[in-house]
Parts: C-alpha cells; sequence; structure tokens
C-alpha cells in the first residue's frame, strides 16, 4: 500500500489508485468536471480533458490532473497551491468565454456545475472574452440540446455510448469547432435516441436538459373549463424531497399529494393504481403465453425508452414484449373513459398531467399507437420529479410545512405490487406475485422473491410455482440489456419473463431525478425506500387492490377482454 502525502497529512492507499481517489480518501476536495464514476454499474468517465481537477506533485514539473495521475510511494501533493488554484481559474475562465452568459435564465441555474465551480473559484470577471460558438438549438418532446453550453466534458457520450450502447452521440470536429452532437447533425428524433435521459442526468451544464412543460401545466390549471387530474409515479415519491434539503430515500408520499392540491390540481391520483391494471392485463398474458404455447419469453413493456430502443435494435424480438400498455398510459386511457363518464366529464376537457421520473415518458405521450382515441391524447402534459420541484419553489411553499393528505380514490388507491415497479426488478416481482397466485389456486405467503432484489445491472432468478420453475432474467442499463438479449438470442441463457429498464437502479434512476451527481449509492437509497413502501403497505398484490376489481366488475369486464384491449393494449413497430 502506497503512502502518500496529501497537504501535509499522510494516508495510505490502494495499489494503482489516482491522485483524485488519494486526496478523497484524505477528505480533501478538488473539483472535477468531466470526471465520473459510477463503479458498481461501471459507467466511468475520464477523458481528463477539462484539467479542472489540477493538483500541485511535487518534483513534478507539470501539475497534475488528479483524475487520471497515478500515485507513487511519498507522493507530495498540495491541492491547494496557488498555482493550482491559478490554473483552475483560467480553465474556468476560459470555458466560460465561450459559454452564453444566461445564467439568470438557464434551465440549470442552480445546478449547474460550471456555475458552481466558478462561483467556488471566486471567478467574478474574465479576461478571455473571444470567439463564441453558435450552434442552433435542437428541440424534441423529451429533450433540448444546446451545443452552446457543451463543455466538451464527454460524460454523454459515455452514457449514451458505452452505457446504453445507442451511439447516437459523438464528438465531433476539432480544437474551437468541437462539440458532441448526433452524426450528420440530426436532430435526436430523427436518430436512434431512446430518450432515456441518461445524457442529461449526467450533463453538467445546460448543454442536455429536458424540455419542460411547467407553464404549459400552469395554464391548464388555470382553465376553469378543465379538469385537471394528475398521476404520480411510484418513484417521485422517494426522490422529491432530496430537492428539498433531505437525505436520499426519504418518503415524501402524503406531502406530495399535499403539495399538488395546495397547487390547483382538480384530483390527484396515483400511476401506481395503473400499475396494478397493468399486472392485471401483464400477469394474464404471461400466464396464456406459459400455458398455451405463445411467444416467450415475455418482456415487460413499461419502459417506453427500452420500447423503442427494442424497436431499433431486436426487432426480431417484436412479438416479445407484452401488449399492456404502461402504467401511464393505462391511467390516461381510464381516466379518459371510466372516470370521465363515471362523474360526467367530457373527456375531452379532462386534462391528464403526468409526473414522471423519466424523459422517455414525455415521448412515449407522444405515441399515436398508445392514445386509445383519435380525438385525444391519453396523457397530456409530462412534467419530471425535477420539473415538480421547481414549481413548488416558484410557488413559494415550504416543503416541509406541506401537510400530508391521502391521494384521491379510485384511481389513487394502490398495493405494494405496484409500488415496487419504481425499482429494478419489481415489475416482474408484481408479476409473479399474482401469477403465482392465478397458476396454483393458492394463496402465496412469501410475497418477496429474493433473486428479484438488488443492484447487479444483470441477475437471473429460479421461481418455483409449485414444480414449474420460472426463470426471470431482470436487466437496467440498455447496455446490460443488449448482452442479455444477445445472450438469450444465441442460446447462452433460457428465460421465461424478461424485465428491463433503461435506467440505473430502475425508475428510480430516471433522467428526470433528482441529479445524483455521480453517486449511485443515492439510487441505492431509493431503492430502499421503494422497498420500504412495499413492506408497509396493507395490500401486496395488484389482484387483491379493491378499486381494482370494482374497475373490472363496472367497467372492464375482466383482464384481457375486448374493452381492456381498447383501451390498456398496443402494438410496437420494426
Ligand atoms: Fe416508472 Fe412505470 S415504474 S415506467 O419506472 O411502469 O417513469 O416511477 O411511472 O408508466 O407505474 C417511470 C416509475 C412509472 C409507468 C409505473
Ligand atoms: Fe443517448 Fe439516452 Fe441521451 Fe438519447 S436520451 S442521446 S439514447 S443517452
Amino acid at each position: 500500500m502506497p503512502k502518500v502525502f496529501v497537504n501535509n497529512i499522510e494516508i495510505d492507499v490502494a495499489e494503482n489508485s489516482t491522485v483524485l481517489q488519494a486526496v478523497n480518501k484524505a477528505g480533501g476536495y478538488v473539483p472535477t468536471l468531466c470526471y465520473m464514476n459510477l463503479e458498481e454499474i461501471g459507467i466511468e468517465n475520464k477523458p481528463s480533458s477539462c484539467r479542472v481537477c489540477v493538483v500541485e506533485v511535487e518534483g513534478r514539473k507539470n501539475l497534475a490532473p488528479a483524475c487520471v495521475t497515478p500515485v507513487f510511494e511519498g507522493m507530495k501533493i498540495n491541492t491547494h497551491s496557488r498555482r493550482a488554484i491559478n490554473a483552475r481559474r483560467t480553465v474556468v475562465q476560459l470555458l466560460l468565454s465561450d459559454h452564453p452568459q444566461d445564467c439568470l435564465k438557464c434551465p440549470k441555474n442552480g445546478d449547474c456545475e460550471l456555475q458552481s465551480i466558478a462561483s467556488e473559484l471566486n471567478i467574478t470577471r474574465n479576461p478571455y472574452m473571444g470567439k463564441k460558438s453558435m450552434y442552433d438549438k435542437d428541440i424534441s418532446a423529451a429533450i433540448i440540446r444546446d451545443p452552446n453550453k457543451c463543455i466538451m466534458c464527454r460524460k454523454c457520450e459515455t452514457a449514451c455510448n458505452e452505457y446504453q450502447t445507442v451511439g447516437v452521440l459523438s464528438a465531433v470536429e476539432r480544437g474551437f469547432d468541437s462539440v458532441v452532437k448526433p452524426t450528420f447533425d440530426w436532430s435526436l428524433e430523427d436518430t436512434n435516441c431512446t430518450f432515456c435521459g441518461q445524457c442529461v442526468a449526467v450533463c453538467p451544464t445546460a448543454a442536455l436538459v429536458e424540455n419542460d412543460y411547467i407553464q404549459e401545466v400552469w395554464d391548464e390549471i388555470e382553465d376553469k373549463e378543465k379538469h385537471v387530474v394528475v398521476q404520480t409515479a411510484p418513484a417521485v415519491r422517494v426522490a422529491l424531497a432530496e430537492e428539498f434539503g433531505h437525505k436520499p430515500g426519504t418518503i415524501s408520499t402524503g406531502k406530495l399529494v399535499g403539495v399538488l392540491k395546495m397547487m390547483g390540481f382538480d384530483k390527484v391520483f396515483d400511476t401506481n393504481f395503473a400499475a396494478d391494471l397493468t399486472i392485471m392485463e401483464e400477469a394474464t398474458e404471461f400466464v396464456d403465453r406459459l400455458q398455451n404455447g405463445g411467444t416467450m419469453p415475455m418482456l415487460t413493456s413499461c419502459c417506453p425508452g427500452w420500447v423503442k430502443f427494442l424497436e431499433h435494435q431486436f426487432p426480431e424480438l417484436i412479438d416479445s414484449p407484452s401488449t399492456a400498455k404502461s402504467p401511464q398510459q393505462m391511467f390516461g386511457s381510464i381516466a379518459k373513459s371510466y372516470y370521465a363518464e363515471a362523474n360526467n366529464i367530457d373527456p375531452k376537457n379532462v386534462t391528464v398531467v403526468s409526473i414522471m421520473p423519466c424523459l422517455a415518458k414525455k415521448y412515449e405521450a407522444g405515441r399515436d399507437e398508445l392514445n386509445f382515441s383519435e380525438e385525444y391524447k391519453d396523457v397530456d402534459y409530462v412534467i419530471t420529479t425535477r420539473e415538480l420541484a421547481k414549481m413548488i419553489k416558484e410557488s413559494g411553499f415550504n416543503f416541509d410545512s406541506i401537510p400530508e393528505v391521502k391521494y384521491d380514490n379510485p384511481l389513487g388507491e394502490s398495493t405494494g405490487a405496484a409500488a415496487i415497479f419504481g425499482r429494478t426488478g419489481g415489475v416482474a416481482e408484481a408479476a409473479l406475485r399474482t401469477a403465482y397466485e392465478w397458476i396454483t389456486g393458492e394463496e402465496l405467503l412469501e410475497v418477496e422473491f429474493e433473486g428479484l432484489h438488488g443492484y447487479n445491472s444483470i441477475r437471473i432468478a429460479e421461481v418455483d410455482i409449485k414444480g414449474t420453475p420460472i426463470r426471470v432474467g431482470v436487466a437496467f442499463g440498455l447496455g446490460n440489456v443488449r448482452k442479455l438479449l444477445e445472450d438469450i438470442r444465441d442460446g447462452r441463457e433460457k428465460v421465461d419473463l424478461i424485465e428491463v429498464m433503461a435506467c440505473p437502479g430502475g425508475c428510480v434512476g430516471g433522467g428526470g431525478q433528482p441529479y445524483h451527481h455521480g453517486n449511485f449509492d443515492v439510487i441505492k437509497k431509493r431503492i430502499e425506500a421503494i422497498n420500504n413502501v412495499d413492506r408497509t403497505s396493507t395490500i401486496r398484490k395488484s389482484h387483491e387492490n379493491p378499486s381494482i376489481k370494482k374497475l373490472y366488475e363496472e367497467y372492464l369486464d375482466k383482464p384481457g377482454s375486448d374493452k381492456s384491449h381498447k383501451l390498456l393494449h398496443t402494438h410496437y413497430f420494426e
């Protein structure tokens, strides 16, 4: 174990450590912009391009970039020599010299890493003002790409090309003209982009941000003709509080409902209700395929980033996903049919707003084949957890004093099985809780399937359904999904059911969640919180949800009925 000195303090570090790791171990700090390492899930970015992390190393003439410089025995590191600080200031001033100076109206204002490092380094003026990049913005339903704000950290490239293996973003040109963008300068909408938002999740500036619909949602709430209902996704309740200074993993379901009421929504409903409904349809389809020789393995279909990935990358598997629409879309269909009819409201006057942890949900809401009516969309506006936090802040509500309120019913009642949709392995587990009882006719006493829990990116579990072994594959991160699907295609693995989520840890790590700043522990805490929501639920199986039973009795007849198919199912495109 080499001994090194960080600012004169001696510490032992692991072999092959970098200076940055040594500094972190010593409890010190050097700023970074391009460095990112989510070690547990295999995302690493260290092009050493920004040079913000330079430090002084005794005996070395040039300053050393901490993120890539290996330590050696007896190394003496000074993180804050005047020379190192001045070099960092110059680096940041040069970056700012070609950066739009519009911080006050920038969507990342307050969340921008470049802005906070500039402030940390006390940069109040800039001697290097010169030529400026002038690119057009690329605006899609989910993502806004502003190359003028790109600082060439390459994090988005790593997220898209190495982690997701979608390969849409890459660095082009040289020198001052270098920028990260899609091939041929195409708009993201014209590429294979899945809108997973993982590039947005890691972008340190506003070069990549969500397309926000905050003003549109306020306008709907203000419109007296409109009956505005809102649904909240499973993963939002375990992350929103982070935006208000609470620890990752804080559960704020009651406050979430309370604040949406205070904001003026007519009804506050739960996507979890629709997740239970999804299980009714998906488990029916799974049992049918299993018993009657349908296409196997069955793939889950609730993650829109994954569905788009499948359509582009695995067209030969187009018959494999469940035809069940995602909970977001099922909720919209039921709100504009069953709920509107029961309350005598013209569905054209019902506005459905979704609060989602995800950017691909914005894209999903615009897919025609997911809308049951030709006259209106299932879901009108999708905003992210981050956008909701902005609306709460803008309204001046003090998060800590928001009262805890319960969801409205009937579209607000849900089970623990629905809650776990928000974490990796949860959709498969929820489906099996129901399928087990339907197949065996017996009560499932131990509802948690251990093999479906955990943080590994690819997991295979075998579940015994009274002598019939069901093999379940779970994968998150599209690159891992690719590996699993290739193993199945090439006969190295055989499974019956596959749950796929595009984002790290499932929806809890979605591209619309509060920024995790490269720390996977944040995502793990959210997963634990999701499990707590399940474990403290009185009902933990979707088919036991009383409001779901009533919906079938009064309206849909039974899972897989003609009406269910019209409202709750879809098809995919090669
Ligand atoms: Fe998800 Fe889903 S779990 S996709 O991860 O099936 O976004 O939270 O809302 O639709 O329920 C996201 C989360 C979400 C859907 C559900
Ligand atoms: Fe790549 Fe996902 Fe970003 Fe699209 S949204 S560019 S697929 S990382």
